[in-house]
């Protein structure tokens, strides 16, 4: 996530849509233009990004759910019994299914996340299926500090659970911040669960970011619909392109939203000029090395304890411990 998101969730929710005007307008006047990819979110992109998460180039949440599915007997095992799940970002919680059918007597399931809707639509679902669980949903958003909700009983530990991959959508600095906040938060006995997606083919990474029936380019523009409903801005969306591509130096892929034209868009009172094929930057998802994750971790205070890998050995689900 780029850095401006920081200076702006200094509340429980998103900002207010005159905060987003000043955000997006600020974020126009860097150079290169920038948007922060929390404004992919609103109700469509939400949608679009589920039907991301089902395209076939994008292996991510196909591989990942593997793994769970097929190792997660001997994760509930590392994690032990009577474990506290926090989930970070949960959304619709699915893989945390696949986790909960394996967990032996979790003590508590707290799912975090900012969006209420899917909030209230996962917790409904995951209590019809896990009575025994209690559930202590928080609205909130998981890069702030939480103030965690007393379990109804003692557990042995909290384990923060953070699927997906979504650390790869802040850079390293932003990231090692957030794995030190978790462990603030885990305790002396806690532990992190973390799916981690790992570098490859880049013609495999290119393609999940590219896929063929072009969601992820509507999900991609889609921010831009977002944005004139917001702010009242004019852009086009016809004249902007989605782009994304690997940075091997930076082992990311960069997502931008290019013009196709020279042109003016109105954002709020502001008047912005676009090259042609100028290129605003809106997302990085970055993909690790076994070793540079344990780097990442070992900066925050953390050890890698376990990693776990589908059987195509694509992507990773890690538990990090002090
Ligand atoms: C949420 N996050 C891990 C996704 C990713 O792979 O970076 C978001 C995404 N952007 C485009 N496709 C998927």
């Amino acid at each position: 996530m780029n850095s401006q998101v920081a200076d702006f969730r200094d509340d429980d929710r998103r900002p207010p849509d005159n905060l987003v005007l000043e955000i997006v307008q600020r974020g126009l006047r860097a150079s290169p233009k920038r948007l922060p990819s929390w404004l992919f979110y609103d109700e469509r992109g939400s949608h679009l990004f589920e039907q991301i998460c089902e395209q076939p180039e994008y292996y991510l949440t196909r591989c990942e759910i593997s793994l769970m599915q097929a190792l997660g007997p001997q994760i509930a095992q590392t994690l032990g019994p009577d474990v506290r799940l926090v989930e970070y970002g949960s959304g619709h919680a699915i893989k945390t299914d696949i986790l909960l059918q394996q967990l032996a007597a979790p003590v508590a399931y707290v799912p975090v996340e900012i969006s209420p809707e899917p909030l209230r639509l996962s917790v409904q679902r995951l209590a019809a299926r896990f009575p025994h669980v209690p559930m202590q949903p928080l609205c909130a958003d998981f890069t702030k500090p939480l103030r965690l909700p007393i379990s109804p009983r003692a557990a042995r530990r909290t384990v923060i659970y953070f699927p997906g991959s979504t650390i790869g959508n802040f850079d390293a600095a932003e990231a090692a911040t957030l794995l030190r906040k978790m462990r603030s938060e885990m305790g002396e006995s806690g532990g992190i669960l973390i799916g981690v997606d790992l570098k490859k083919d880049v013609a495999l990474l290119e393609a999940a970011y590219n896929d063929a029936a072009g969601v992820t380019a509507e999900f991609t523009l889609n921010m831009l619909a977002h944005v004139n409903r917001a702010t009242g801005s004019d852009f086009n969306l016809a004249r902007f392109r989605h782009r994304a591509r690997y940075n091997p130096m930076a082992g990311r892929i960069e997502t931008h939203i290019v013009s196709t034209a020279e042109q003016n868009v109105s954002v709020g009172r502001q008047l912005v000029r676009f090259r042609d094929g100028e290129a605003m930057q809106v997302e990085y998802s970055c993909k690790y090395s076994l070793e540079d994750f344990a780097a990442l971790a070992h900066r925050a205070g953390l050890e890698v304890r376990n990693v776990w890998l589908d059987p195509e050995g694509m992507f990773s689900v890690q538990y990090l411990v002090r």
